[in-house]
């Protein structure tokens, strides 16, 4: 309906919106899942008519009253091909359109904006790359994909809004991501839809979606002074990593400069890309992860350093220049959501 007709589908949503059936679309993503939605269920309505009224036509016409005798029927192959032919097709129309929106849905643009959410017994942090932390809300701009890295702190919860049709386990010990792009600024909700024990319930709060002005103004009126890099650059200095991690020759560790995406040869042969996953791996479970030509001699911070503090040490390794330095500049111009990330500048700032 929604290619035959945009008004009435718009007239469509408005009213299941208006009546509780549906939640607001706000999300580039919604209407194309909602037509998806819609389409099934009426195919399904279609079907359970048409078997509802052959059932009951049938057993009327073919009652024990006007058919004492039974009487055997041999079968038709026209009808039989007919009766499996259309309902495949439509299957199958599900499938592959259900497979387009699988992709888009699992498939974060590469320029996305990503904020960090950690979930824990019974609320949801959100973490900025330019250092604003939020607890039970989440602020996002319009026009922009925002990718979502999600972890538990404690046992799973599963994060979802449902105005932008995006739901997604939050795992501890795992990074799970989910995106999507806001269309429509303003208030909607965001809850934890897996029981997650007494308080599970309050495990709600709202994301708050603004123009890209609007969205600027908040990062600059809620900055912490500190990018999570920043936070990062302290953490490795304070854990005492910087011991094995620099930039001398003679480094006992490997340099972290310019590691995250590239490709890293482990001791056993095999081969992995440093992505957030690994990073985190590496710094709680290091002796997994043994790297061709060095000792096994990093200690674990298991225990040490919290999610967010896993958080900031990788943000700080993404950002981090071969001299161990990153921008330390926190301007307004730094916090545009541009900015961010391993397309951030090279390093120009002196530690503070
Ligand atoms: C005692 C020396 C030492 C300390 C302290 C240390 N590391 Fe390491 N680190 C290593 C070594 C050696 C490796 C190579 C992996 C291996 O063989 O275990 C490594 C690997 C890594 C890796 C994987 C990157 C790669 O190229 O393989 C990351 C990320 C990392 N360390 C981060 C940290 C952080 C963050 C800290 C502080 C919280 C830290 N390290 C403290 C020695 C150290
Ligand atoms: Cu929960």
């Amino acid at each position: 309906m929604k290619f035959l007709s945009p008004v009435l589908w718009q007239f469509l949503v408005k009213w299941m919106t208006h009546s509780a059936l549906f939640p607001p679309e706000a999300s580039k993503m919604a209407s194309d899942m909602d037509a998806l939605i819609i389409f099934m269920t009426l195919v399904s309505l279609f079907g359970l008519v048409v078997v509802g009224i052959l059932v009951a036509t049938f057993s009327v016409l073919y009652s024990k009253k006007r058919h004492p005798v039974a009487e055997q029927i041999e079968g038709s192959t026209l009808l039989e091909a007919t009766w499996t032919i259309i309902p495949l097709g439509l299957f199958l129309v599900m499938f592959v359109w259900g497979a387009v929106i699988y992709f888009r849905a699992f498939t974060p643009p590469p320029n996305a904006l990503n904020i960090y959410v950690v979930g824990k017994q019974w609320m949801w942090k959100a973490e900025h790359p330019t250092g604003q932390h939020e607890i039970n809300s989440l602020h996002v701009p319009t026009g922009r994909a925002v990718q979502l890295t999600l972890i538990s702190q404690d046992v799973f919860h599963s994060f979802s809004i449902p105005a932008f049709r995006v739901k997604r386990e939050a795992i501890p010990g795992r990074y799970n991501t989910v995106w999507f792009e806001p269309t429509v600024p303003g208030t909607y909700h965001l809850f934890c839809t897996q029981y997650c024990g007494t308080a599970h319930s309050a495990m709600i709060g709202e994301v708050v979606v603004l123009t890209p002005d609007d969205y600027k103004k908040w990062l600059a009126e809620s900055t912490s002074g500190m990018s999570l890099a920043q936070n990062g650059e302290r953490l490795f200095a304070s854990l005492s990593c910087a011991a094995c991690h620099n930039d001398k020759p003679d480094a006992r560790g490997p340099s972290l400069a310019n590691v995250y995406g590239a490709k890293l040869n482990l001791a056993n042969g095999r081969t992995v890309i440093a992505d957030d996953a690994y990073l985190r791996e590496a710094i709680l479970n290091p002796s997994q992860h043994n790297i061709e030509g060095y000792a096994p001699i990093m200690p674990t911070y298991q225990g040490q350093v919290s999610e967010e503090g896993v958080i900031s040490l990788i943000e700080y390794i993404k950002n981090l220049d071969s001299n161990y330095r990153i921008n330390q500049t926190l301007t307004t111009s730094d916090l545009l959501p541009e900015s961010h990330g391993k397309t951030a500048p090279a390093a120009q700032g002196v530690k503070q």
